[in-house]
C-alpha cells in the first residue's frame, strides 16, 4: 500500500476510533444496544479482559488528534510522549483547568455540563478500548451501594487479584501506592501526570471538603462520613427524587455521592499531588482519570442519571445548567450550583479536545439509544 494511502486509511481508523459519538445526526433508535454491568457480576475473565485492554491504552502512544484547548499555569504541561491512555486521562486535566484560568468559558464541573460531558467522555474511553485494544466484554460501572455494610470494604470494590483484580487501597507506610491488583506498583502501570508516578489510593472517611473544594463563606459537613454520602437510600432518593427538576438532581448528584467518592478513594481520584510530588504540583481535579476506578466511577454516575430520565416522562429530556462555573462565594454556589449564565441549550456543543472528529452537542448524548450512543444499563 503506497505510504499516503496507507497513512490515510490510518487516519479514517483512527477518527472512527475516536469519534463514537458524531455532531447533530437523526435520532434514530439503535437496535442492539449494549449492557453496561456491575464489574463485580463480571466473570474474571472478563475482568482480566478489560484491565488488559486498559493497559493496552496505557502503552499505546499519545492521540495525535488530542488537542489540549489550553495550557494552563497550574497543571503540568501537556505531555505528548505520554500513552493514549494519558491522552484521555488528561482531557479531564485540561478542561478542569479551564475553571481557574478562563472565568468565561465551558466547564465540566459543577456547570451544565457535567452530565452530558463524562457520558460523552465514558463512551469514548469505553469504545477506545474495543477499537484499539479489542475489549469484546461488557463495560462495566461500580455500584458503589453494593456490598459489606462496612465503610471501608464496602468501597473496596477492588479486589486484590493480580490480573483481575483492580486493587485495594494504599497505606501511609508505602506513600499510599496501590501494592496489589493489576495497576500495582509492581506491575508496569505509570500514569503520566502530572509527572510519572505509582498510582496511590488512601482511603479517607473524612476528606477536607473546605481545602479540596474552597468556596469562600460555604461551610461543608466536616463531620460525616464520606461513605454516609452513597448509602442505597440516597442513591435510591436521588434516583426517585426531582421529578422534573434536572437542576436539583443533577446537583444532589455531583456535590453528593459523585465527590464524596472521589474523596473517600483519594489519592489519584482526587487529584491529590502523590507523596513526594514537584513542589509545582498543584492538587486538583485535574488528573482523577489517572486511576481506571474512574471509569467505573462516572459509568455509576452516568447510570444514576440513566435511571433518573427513565423514572418519570417529565424527567428525559429535562436538562438545565449554566456554562460558567461559579464557586467565587457561597451565595453564587448556592444559585449556580450547575452553573451561571450564559445558560446552555440543547444545541451547545460539549469539548472534545480534539478527540471527536466532528462536534459533539447536548442533544446528542440525552439518550443513550436514541442518536450516536448505544447502550443501556442492567
Ligand atoms: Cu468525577
Amino acid at each position: 500500500m503506497p505510504l499516503s494511502l496507507s497513512l490515510i486509511t490510518l487516519c479514517l481508523v483512527f477518527v472512527s476510533l475516536l469519534s463514537p459519538v458524531g455532531g447533530a445526526v437523526e435520532r434514530r433508535k439503535c437496535s442492539h444496544p449494549a449492557v453496561r454491568k456491575e464489574w463485580r457480576s463480571l466473570p474474571h475473565k472478563e475482568r482480566a479482559d478489560w484491565i488488559t485492554a486498559v493497559n493496552c491504552l496505557a502503552k499505546l502512544p499519545h492521540d495525535r488528534m488530542f488537542k489540549p484547548s489550553v495550557n494552563p499555569p497550574d497543571i503540568a504541561p501537556y505531555n505528548a510522549s505520554g500513552s493514549l491512555f494519558d491522552g484521555i486521562g488528561s482531557l479531564t486535566q485540561t478542561l478542569n483547568s479551564l475553571a481557574k484560568i478562563l472565568f468565561m468559558h465551558t466547564w465540566i464541573h459543577y456547570t451544565g455540563q457535567f452530565l452530558p460531558w463524562h457520558r460523552w467522555y465514558i463512551n469514548t474511553f469505553d469504545q477506545a478500548l474495543r477499537s484499539r485494544c479489542g475489549y469484546r466484554g461488557s463495560s462495566p460501572y461500580w455500584d458503589w451501594t453494593k456490598g459489606s455494610p462496612s465503610p471501608s470494604s464496602r468501597v473496596r470494590v477492588m479486589q486484590y487479584l493480580p490480573v483481575s483484580g483492580l486493587g485495594g487501597w494504599g497505606a501511609a507506610s508505602t506513600q499510599y501506592h496501590v501494592l496489589d491488583g493489576a495497576f500495582s506498583a509492581s506491575s508496569s502501570f505509570r500514569p503520566s501526570y502530572p509527572y510519572p508516578h505509582i498510582m496511590w489510593r488512601n482511603y479517607t472517611l473524612f476528606p477536607p471538603l473546605d481545602k479540596l473544594i474552597p468556596i469562600p463563606g460555604f461551610v461543608w459537613n466536616l463531620s460525616m462520613p464520606a461513605t454516609d454520602n452513597f448509602t442505597r437510600p440516597v442513591v435510591e432518593g436521588i434516583i426517585n427524587g426531582f421529578e422534573g427538576d434536572f437542576r436539583n438532581f443533577h446537583a444532589t448528584l455531583e456535590s453528593g455521592p459523585h465527590t464524596y467518592v472521589h474523596l473517600c478513594v483519594s489519592g489519584d481520584m482526587a487529584g491529590v499531588c502523590p507523596v513526594g510530588a514537584p513542589p509545582d504540583c498543584i492538587t486538583a481535579p485535574t488528573f482523577s482519570a489517572n486511576d481506571p476506578l474512574f471509569f467505573l466511577h462516572h459509568a455509576m454516575v452516568d447510570r444514576i442519571w440513566y435511571k433518573w430520565q427513565h423514572k418519570h416522562k417529565s424527567n428525559k429530556n429535562a436538562f438545565f445548567g449554566g456554562s460558567v462555573q461559579r464557586l467565587e462565594n457561597a451565595t453564587a454556589f448556592l444559585r449556580y450550583q450547575t452553573g451561571g449564565p450564559p445558560f446552555l441549550s440543547m444545541d451547545s456543543v460539549i469539548p472534545t479536545n480534539g478527540l471527536a472528529t466532528s462536534p459533539v452537542i447536548l442533544s446528542d448524548v440525552m439518550s443513550t439509544t436514541e442518536g450516536p450512543l448505544c447502550y443501556i444499563y442492567d
